[in-house]
């Protein structure tokens, strides 16, 4: 038998690679952690990278995502940049209540990914999270989608606190992923 979708739990029929970046403290982690877990915890910034795995049903394909959270501190950025290599999905996350955090991404991240991207044809998802603090919001739905259609990226706004969009923002990754 030639196939990976066999009876046993691992099996899969698709593997990819997906990196988040983004600012220190715009929910990386708690995204991730949000996502695999369904709980949201504090926690501490990370160090350097890590990752997670992920089995996904998507399309009626069972899609194996691998998911890098890279450290938004400047000074793991010689470290991170050498993970976007054969990354196939890439989710840019800003805060919506901090807007440097926004703008970095077209100053810094977009610029990151160009140069250590290998994937010209990698899928982006664009995510703005922490909409939970609306009250305190300094960047608006408008100003993302903007800037997702500038950056050639899906759009999302999500909280990992709330869990709103969480699912959808790795599922609409991989839906993606799977076409394409
Ligand atoms: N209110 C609210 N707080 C959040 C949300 N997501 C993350 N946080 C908080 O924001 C802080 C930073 O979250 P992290 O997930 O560590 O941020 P990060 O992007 O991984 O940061 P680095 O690892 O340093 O790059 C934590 O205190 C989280 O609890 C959210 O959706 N809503
Ligand atoms: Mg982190």
């Amino acid at each position: 038998m030639g196939s990976s979708s066999g009876q046993s739990n691992g099996s899969y029929d698709l593997s990819f690679k997906i990196l988040l970046i983004g600012d220190s403290g715009v929910g990386k982690s708690s995204l991730l952690v949000s996502f695999i877990s369904a709980s949201a915890e504090d926690l501490a910034p990370t160090i350097g990278v890590d990752f997670k795995i992920k089995l996904l049903t998507v399309g009626g394909k069972r899609l194996k995502l691998t998911i890098w959270d890279t450290a938004g501190q400047e000074k793991f950025r010689t470290l991170t940049s050498s993970y976007y290599r054969g990354a196939q999905g890439i989710i840019l996350v800003y805060d919506v209540t901090r807007r440097e955090t926004f703008t970095n991404l077209s100053d810094v991240w977009a610029k990151e990914l160009e140069l250590y991207s290998t994937n010209q044809e990698c899928v982006k998802m664009l995510v703005g999270n922490k909409v939970d603090r609306d009250s305190e919001r300094a960047v608006s739905r408008e100003e993302g989608n903007t800037l997702a259609k500038e950056l050639g990226c899906m759009f999302l706004e999500c909280s990992s606190k709330t869990r709103e969009n969480v699912e959808q923002c790795f599922k609409e990754l991989a839906l993606k992923l799977n076409f394409s």
